[in-house]
């Protein structure tokens, strides 16, 4: 690996940044341990130590070094730079930094720079009424957790795209860089313009362990650990040693090298025209794993080794050795020399430190983004198909983005990503205006790769998620389009975004951001084509765990609405909005003008389907494109069979307003709800989904016993569209079966309707086997009525 032997810090340069990392430290383990006695004006007693030591020591001295090298750089150069830690474990690191910058004080008043301010930020740390442990949504300067590990990398691309002006210094923790998403989100270097985008320094945090054992990339030899990253595309310097003066002097001759480099690499994109890809610099910084700490505890090797990990002196309150050692190591970084009489660092820990914005804990990126903006939406009502006409919901949409795309062009700050699939989910006419995003080589047959384009694919649905939510979390726009099975691959990113949006939306001083949008597509009931592994409508389940005030789902049942969905959800902030719609040929049902209205209902009845009176015998709900034809097809042959029977047709669009409105800002009140869908009424309920997940949403709704649900219950296979409908009982036949079987009075006024039911299931059985496609008549259904 490259290493730059200079020195390149004079003394006094050295001490600076030195004492502020002292600082950094010393304030690091007064967060972990006490909760008195903040500047040690008289020796430690036990009382003054918290009874519960929590938070992570080991990671903690490497984050602060870094965060002292890289202020320097942006004070020396008036680079803008943000810091996204991995091992976001080391949150005291980060708190300190910020506190020491004086950004903490700015934001949270009561934790001032001087001894009862320290006091305070002491006390709060992993306490409770206090703030978490790690580097979390109320850390100021933070984009990224970090508590769950493996997304700093995608997270620190996402912020860098189209910020042409940015730095992202991102360290990935040896361990963290055993996940999955952190191995594939190498790549993202691949994808990276350094025309338009600005540029990520990853630094490899080598301190050999986690939490009890080694790490892999710590055990394979400089040689591999160097073809590997050398293999990843980039070119890997190393800093070493354990020695603090030595390492300051290395790390800085480092940094100054490789943010030389970067500035090349743009130079020579930005002005020479280069279009080679780059070979980005990266660090490994090998260091002892709580560095500075006890090196030594109860007899056992604790710096350096993985007992570093957590709180090295786990019995400073009870045991008055550990008490001991840990005012011993407090002391170990002269305190006295660090702060004035009055608690606040000494002028000359901080006066070279970058000031305003340009401080990374102050960094406007990291708060909902420097330029933050609503995006230019095109009216979605002239994208409008025609009612009655059949149309691929998704194609029309297409149409929308591509316009989406152009209107936002000029700002640079709105992406389309998804795993491979954007022309598979029928999004292609985006690439009309824009290309798909690629540095790597190009050959004659690819089409639509291209340096400078907006969307982005890659085969790694962890990459494409940890992309968007490093864009959307420095305040721009995007949104992912997957196959509904397979975004289940990021059901536990998802979870860490809607804690951080549940967190950050009653943040006063956080900026809110634009939502996180997946439009779910090619999904359970037409992955006839592909099978079983592709059939699974669960997501949704997963995500409405999440706070309600988060998450919004929504199942629009044609291309109308689907258009109006859209418009509201990407001019939305602060939620997460699951879009579940599909992409083949389908009915429109609604006119723009219904269908705008429709969507802003969340739910209502189509009386034109209806023609209950206000007085319906039964009520057939649906949720979901496909549910929504089978219900109507079902309403069908009730209306051609039993023409006196009274039938409410129910569609559902917006999913969270089954909920009461006491448990979801969207759910309607229970008066509403009874009056549509009845007290005493049965509902067949015809749903996109898993059917528990109805039952969940509406089990203290007065008529839920007369709910009945038909969904997916995980039965399918290769074979035909209607075939998955009926090998899940939610097919016309079956729902005019459950109709008959829970309207009082049918079972027997209607026995031979149910005979000829069971029998067209059984008679499309045989069909499909004998010819491999549907019955004419399930492929040629039409609602009856009067074209919409
Ligand atoms: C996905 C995930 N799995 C497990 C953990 C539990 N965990 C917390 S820290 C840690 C070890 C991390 O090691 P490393 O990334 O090298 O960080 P450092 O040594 O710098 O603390 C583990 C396994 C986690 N936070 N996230």
């Amino acid at each position: 690996m490259h290493v730059v032997e200079a020195s390149p810090l004079a003394a006094e340069e050295l001490h600076r940044i030195d004492s502020y990392w002292r600082a950094a430290n010393y304030l690091s383990v007064g967060q972990i341990y006490l909760m008195g006695n903040p500047l040690l004006r008289e020796p430690l007693t036990p009382e003054q130590v918290k009874p519960r030591l929590l938070g992570h020591w080991g990671t903690t001295p490497g984050l602060n070094l870094l965060y002292a090298h890289l202020s320097r750089i942006i004070t020396g150069r008036g680079q803008e730079l943000i810091y996204v830690t991995g091992p976001g474990h080391g949150g005291p690191g980060l708190v300190a930094n910020s506190w020491l910058e004086g950004t903490y004080s700015e934001v949270y008043p009561r934790v001032s720079r001087d001894e009862v301010g320290m006091g305070r930020l002491f006390n709060q740390f992993s306490f409770p009424g206090g703030i978490p442990s790690h580097v979390a949504p109320q850390t100021p300067g933070s984009i990224h957790e970090g508590g769950e590990l493996g997304y700093c990398l995608s997270h620190a691309y996402g912020a860098a795209f189209d910020n042409p002006n940015l730095i992202v210094a991102c360290v990935i923790g040896d361990g963290e860089a055993e996940t999955g998403p952190l191995a594939t989100s190498w790549h993202s270097n691949k994808f990276l313009d350094p025309v338009g985008d600005g540029a990520v320094l990853p630094i490899l945090h080598l301190n050999g362990w986690k939490i009890a054992n080694p790490t892999v990339l710590a055990r394979i030899g400089d040689d591999e650990l160097h073809a590997l990253l050398t293999g990843y595309g980039h070119k890997p310097y190393l800093v070493e040693g354990d020695d603090p003066a030595t390492v300051h002097q290395l790390l800085a001759a480092t940094l100054d090298t490789v943010f030389d480099e970067i500035a090349d690499i743009h130079r020579r994109a930005r002005e020479d025209g280069a279009t080679d890809r780059p070979r980005w610099p990266m660090i490994v910084l090998r260091t002892p794993k709580g560095w500075t700490g006890p090196e030594e505890v109860d007899g056992l090797p604790v710096e350096g080794t993985w007992r570093a990990h957590q709180v090295p002196l786990s019995a400073a309150r009870d045991d008055d050795a550990h008490l001991a050692l840990l005012e011993r190591w407090m002391r170990s970084y002269r305190p006295e020399e660090l702060f004035d009489t009055t608690g606040a660092p000494r002028p000359e820990l901080t006066d070279w430190l970058p000031t305003g914005d340009l401080r990374m804990s102050a960094n406007p990126h990291t708060n909902g983004g420097r330029y933050p903006r609503d995006l230019e939406l095109p009216d979605f009502r002239g994208y409008a198909v025609k009612a009655g006409e059949t149309a691929e919901a998704t194609r029309v949409l297409g149409g929308w983005l591509r316009d989406v795309m152009t209107a936002n062009q000029p700002y640079r700050d709105f992406r389309l990503v998804g795993p491979d699939e954007t022309e598979s989910n029928r999004l292609g006419a985006v690439l009309d205006v824009t290309d798909k995003a690629w540095q790597a080589a190009v050959t004659p047959v690819d089409q639509h790769l291209g340096r400078h384009g907006r969307v982005m694919e890659i085969l790694s649905e962890h990459t494409c998620q940890g992309w968007l939510e490093g864009y959307l979390l420095t305040g721009r726009h995007g949104l992912f389009s997957c196959y509904e099975a397979f975004v289940h691959i990021v059901d536990s990113m998802v979870n860490q975004h809607a804690k951080w949006l549940k967190v950050t939306r009653h943040l006063a001083w956080r900026r809110p951001i634009p939502s996180l949008n997946y439009l779910l597509t090619s999904h359970v009931w037409r992955q006839d084509h592909n099978g079983f592994s592709h059939q699974d409508p669960g997501f949704i389940d997963h995500v409405v765990n999440k706070k309600a005030e988060v998450v919004r789902v929504y199942l629009p049942p044609d291309a109308n609405t689907l258009l109006s969905v859209a418009d509201h959800c990407l001019r939305s902030r602060d939620y997460v909005n699951v879009i579940v719609a599909g992409k083949q040929p389908a009915p429109v049902w609604l006119n723009m003008d219904e269908a705008a209205m429709h969507c802003a209902r969340g739910l209502g009845i189509w009386d034109w389907a209806s023609n209950d009176s206000g007085d319906p015998d039964v009520v057939l709900a649906a949720a979901g494109d496909v549910p929504t034809l089978e219900i109507l097809a079902a309403t069908d042959l009730l209306r051609q069979h039993l023409p006196d029977l009274k039938v409410r047709m129910v569609n559902v669009v917006d999913l969270m307003r089954l909920e009461p409105d006491t448990e979801h800002p969207h759910g309607l009140p229970d008066a509403e709800f009874d009056a549509i869908f009845t007290t005493d009424r049965p509902v067949i309920f015809a749903f996109h989904g898993y059917p528990a997940l109805i039952h969940r949403l509406t089990y203290r709704r007065t008529g839920h016993a007369n709910l009945h649900v038909r969904g997916y219950k995980e039965e399918g296979t290769t074979t035909t569209p209607f075939d998955m409908l009926v090998l899940n009982d939610m097919d016309r036949y079956h729902l005019v079966i459950d109709v008959i079987d829970r309207v009082p009075g049918l079972a027997r006024r209607a026995a031979v309707l149910r005979q000829h039911m069971v029998d067209k299931r059984a008679e499309h059985r045989a069909y499909i086997r004998r010819v491999g496609e549907d019955l004419p008549e399930i492929r040629d259904w039409a609602w009856p009525a009067t074209p919409r």
